[in-house]
């Protein structure tokens, strides 16, 4: 194999919802629709007022198709909250916001799914009909669950994330139902046909994003198998998380919060971290892992951060394959 045909092929990246998003989007900019795979996490994943509700799928596609509220980080842009109000008189669950135009894709994924078909036809059904050119595929079709281990007992995930604003003390996770999953067939597909040239591990959080993607049975040794490099954007910038709980995890996990400990966390899976100008200190430490170490703005603020960022990721997938 030429160092061309190593870094032919996709990109497959790995995300979760709103930060990993952005990084998704600097990709679909970046390169041809074929030239990347987007594998979501669903352990988010829950069933609410009978309906399924795929939080990182949708962050993910409604980021791609322009139609996502860029304050929130997720949800529709110019939404209304007709449902929300009517159901509160009502007085109804409304600890979770479900906006009128985002519980059309609830109600619409719920329907086909109760259907017979599967997560991953009803994705890339939703996501055509929303315009999009780059393939979103959810982790697993099986359920997958996060539980949430505090010192109150467990909590499903959305619980502790949007119902109790992430208070309470984390003393470590569970997915139930990973054991038994199987990792998308259309990912090992494009495994076994070897048509995923590098991995991109997205600024997302990396116990409750990434961890259940890699735990999937078989996923983390197929994923030794691609020819071009591992490679993880660090979601903890000058010792924060960029969003979301994921500092205020590590420091409840008893771990530094740094780019260090993350990198630390995916030690003997990837090869490759990019952290950020403010973390350039804690370059020599991550190269004592093993890893290589690309130090450049992982912050992305705008389209071209998140364009320049993906290029960054390119640009390593392309320094592994001349070697
Ligand atoms: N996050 C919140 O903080 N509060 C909400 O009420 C909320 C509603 C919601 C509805 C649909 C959806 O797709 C996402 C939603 N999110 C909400 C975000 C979601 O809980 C998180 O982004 C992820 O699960 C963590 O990655």
């Amino acid at each position: 194999m030429t160092s061309d045909d190593r870094s032919k092929g996709m990109v497959m990246v790995l995300s979760g919802g709103v930060g990993g998003a952005k990084l998704v989007l600097g990709f679909a900019n970046l390169l041809e629709p074929d030239g990347v795979l987007v594998v979501a996490n669903t352990a988010d994943d829950f069933h609410h007022l009978g309906l399924h509700i795929a939080p990182d799928i949708d962050t993910i596609v409604y980021t791609l198709s322009g139609k996502v509220d860029r304050d929130r980080g997720w949800g529709l842009k110019d939404e209304t909250w007709t449902f929300m109000d009517a159901l509160a008189r009502l007085g109804g669950e409304i600890w979770f916001n479900l906006g009128d135009g985002d519980l059309a894709m609830h109600v619409e994924r719920t329907r086909r799914l109760a259907a017979g078909a599967s997560l991953t036809e009803v994705t890339t059904g939703l996501s055509v009909a929303l315009g999009l050119r780059v393939r979103v595929l959810p982790m697993s079709d099986d359920p997958v669950s996060t539980i949430v281990s505090t010192p109150g007992g467990p909590l499903a995930f959305q619980h502790y994330f949007v119902r109790d604003r992430c208070a309470p003390r984390v003393d470590g996770f569970c997915f139930r139902g990973l054991e038994q999953a199987q990792p998308n067939p259309i990912i090992m597909q494009n495994l076994d046909a070897g048509r995923i040239a590098a991995v991109v591990i997205a600024p997302s959080n990396p116990f409750v994003s990434i961890d259940p993607i890699l735990g999937l049975p078989g996923l983390r040794e197929a994923l030794f198998g691609v020819p071009g490099p591992r490679i993880a954007v660090s979601p903890i910038v000058g010792g924060a998380a960029i969003k979301g709980p994921a500092a205020k995890m590590m420091e409840e996990l008893g771990m530094p919060v740094t780019a260090a400990a993350v990198a630390r966390h995916y030690a003997g899976f990837v090869d490759a971290m990019i952290i950020d100008r403010l973390d350039e200190d804690q370059a020599d430490d991550i190269r004592s892992l093993g890893m290589e170490v690309v130090v450049t703005q992982t912050v992305m603020r705008s389209l071209n951060d998140r364009k320049a960022l993906a290029a960054d990721c390119m640009a390593l997938v392309k320094a592994f394959a001349g070697r």
